[in-house]
């Protein structure tokens, strides 16, 4: 059983930008994949979560990150980092080019063994988390939640959010499958790492 501390010394490195489904890597590895709204903290969560500054670049405006990011851990697997969805100010053009490259991504055949799916903990699920759910069923792909950014809300409104996540994905198991998080304070940090460990046993 591979321990904490390989996270504590995870050797994380950019592997590469994906702008086009034929750049996706050629080596076959065990996916693990971020995915959810522009600005709710993808890019911020594989910074913290692995003791890095800047590693993957983010951003107080929403659209940060444009292309598919993936990042090795210890040579042994991936961690990628998908462009934010539902920004307003995109244009159609690079609103389609997103979808087109997003759907690509989940019906390349890769091994994508788990999809985490981050939501701000402030707002409600929106159509489009919900239509990324439906899609993540489809493609048969387990995924869990992670609830961004609990340091901006009190304990009683962490509650509301779980429970509100509960309303509107009532097949997603509370206890195993939803994570609050915060990349300022390192909230959730060890749970998370421990659900990594578990995906990739
Ligand atoms: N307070 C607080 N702010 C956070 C947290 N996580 C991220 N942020 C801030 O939220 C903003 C967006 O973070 P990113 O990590 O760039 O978000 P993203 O989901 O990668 O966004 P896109 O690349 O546009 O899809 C930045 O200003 C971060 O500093 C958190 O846990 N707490
Ligand atoms: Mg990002």
């Amino acid at each position: 059983m591979v321990t904490l501390f390989l996270f504590m010394k995870a050797d994380i490195k950019f592997h590469t930008s994906v702008h086009i489904t034929k750049q996706l890597p050629k080596e076959n590895l065990k996916e693990i994949v971020l995915c959810g709204r522009s600005n709710v903290g993808k890019s911020s969560f594989i910074n913290s979560l692995f003791n890095q500054k800047n590693l993957a670049k983010t951003s107080s405006h929403p659209g940060k990150t444009k292309s598919i990011n993936y990042y090795i851990v210890n040579g042994n697997f991936y961690i990628v980092d998908l462009p934010g969805f539902g920004y307003a100010k995109v244009s159609k053009t690079e609103r389609d080019r997103w979808q087109k490259l997003i759907e690509s991504y989940f019906f390349s055949g890769r091994e994508i063994t788990h999809a985490f799916h981050l939501i701000d903990s402030r707002h409600s699920p929106t159509q489009l988390d919900i239509l990324l759910q439906q899609f993540l069923l489809e493609a048969n792909i387990p995924c869990s939640i992670i609830l961004t950014k609990v340091d901006k809300l009190k304990q009683s409104e962490i509650s509301h959010s779980k429970k509100i996540v509960k309303e509107y994905f009532s097949y997603i198991n509370i206890e195993d499958d939803v994570f609050l998080y915060s990349s300022v304070k390192g909230t959730g940090k060890k749970q998370l790492t421990d659900k990594i460990l578990r995906i990739l046993e």
